[in-house]
């Protein structure tokens, strides 16, 4: 007899069973043993749960905040001079979301950053300022404004600001996910090397590879993209003529592009993708959401978005989070410019072992009501 497999689950009460069935729970305990019935409907949840909130870090609150930290303590002495933002849900850990880091980091001219390598893959997206440096694995590239700049899993870098005014930048890490897995490793490269040798020409990345180009019999070999800066001009462009061209209009999403990997077309970073989207005036996109979860960082404009049901209203510089499986809608009114949101994602963890779905609101009008 062939077995029929049902494409919808039919949906009963879990029973979630308080049966201790007369078993001496303590004695139990002290073997380490526990009966699986009574947590099962806790950990096999019908969908994902999360500790995760949705919450929205003011540009207006941080930079102040982070001058203030620029004032009070030296490069030197705090290596890495990086305000965290915090998710409300983890009591204090740190993390944006259940893998993401993210915070801000101000580097004052005349300052480095010590060359150092670990095991978490970093982004960093440049907020102010205009031609202060980082260095990744020998090549050196002068960040403005919107750039978005890669630190792959265990690449030496190093920062410095050779101009007359702040850096800032948005920095994004899956350190929660690599603590996790309690995999961690950290090193400084050490006396004499604060700023590591620079091998390469300047930007010699992008010039190789981020033009349709890639160096005959090519022996990069790295799981992560070989270019080392996303230029946010280009980006404007390809996103303005995607806009011009009417395609790749998702009704989700608006007009967005993946930063990608030119040699496999896949992330950026094995465990990170990213995206900036432009979301026009007037729109606003249809609820979707995805085991994933994101931060977002207003690249330009001014605009809300809904995330599982809480309205967070945004300007430029502004960051904020979308906790795994929240349905998510972002808004620009008429009267504004068009927005242009930068946001980075878990997926890439999620995709290989099938973890990862999506699913856009297609009952109602599409959106959620907000609170
Ligand atoms: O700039 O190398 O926000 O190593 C956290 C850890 C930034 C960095 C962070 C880091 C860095
Ligand atoms: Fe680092």
């Amino acid at each position: 007899m062939a077995l029929e497999t049902p494409t919808r689950a039919r949906k009963r009460e879990r029973p979630g069973s308080k049966n201790t069935a007369g078993l001496d729970l303590d004695e139990l305990r002290k073997l380490w043993l526990k009966p699986l019935w009574l947590v099962l409907s806790d950990a096999f949840t019908d969908e994902p749960r999360t500790q995760i909130v949705p919450h929205i870090w003011k540009w207006s609150d941080v930079r102040p905040r982070i001058l203030e930290a620029g004032r009070r303590i030296s490069a030197e002495e705090a290596e890495r001079r990086v305000l965290m933002y915090l998710n409300p849900g983890l009591n204090g850990a740190p993390g944006a979301t259940q893998t993401l880091f993210s915070g801000v980091q101000l580097i004052m001219p005349g300052e480095i950053a010590p060359t150092h390598r670990h095991v978490p893959s970093a982004l960093r997206v440049v907020i102010e300022g205009n031609g202060a440096y980082t260095t990744v694995s020998g090549e050196k590239t002068l960040m403005r404004p919107g750039d978005f700049v890669t630190t792959p899993n265990w690449a030496w870098h190093d920062h410095g600001n050779e101009t007359d005014e702040p850096m800032m930048w948005l920095d994004g890490l899956d350190m929660p996910f690599v603590l996790a897995l309690n995999a961690m490793f950290y090193e400084e490269l050490g006396d004499g090397y604060d700023i590591q040798p620079v091998t390469r020409e300047l930007d010699d990345s992008q010039t190789r590879y981020n033009r349709g180009f890639r160096p005959h019999r090519d022996a990069f070999a790295g799981n992560y993209s070989p270019i080392l800066n996303y230029r946010y001009a280009e980006v404007r462009e390809t996103l303005a003529l995607m806009e011009r061209a009417g395609d790749a209009l998702s009704e989700e999403e608006g007009v967005m592009l993946d930063y990608i990997n030119p040699l496999t077309g896949g992330p950026t970073l094995p465990t990170i993708d990213a995206h900036a989207q432009l979301i026009r005036p007037g729109e606003h996109t249809r609820a979707v959401r995805d085991t994933a979860s994101r931060l977002y960082f207003v690249l330009d404009g001014r605009g809300a978005s809904i995330i599982g049901g809480q309205r967070l209203e945004w300007e430029k510089g502004d960051t904020f989070c979308a906790p795994t499986w929240a349905w998510r809608e972002h808004r620009v009114a008429s009267s504004d410019a068009p927005a242009v949101l930068f946001s980075f994602d878990d997926a890439p963890i999620q995709k290989p072992f099938s973890f990862y779905r999506r699913q856009a609101l297609l009952e109602g009008d599409g959106h959620q009501s907000s609170l």
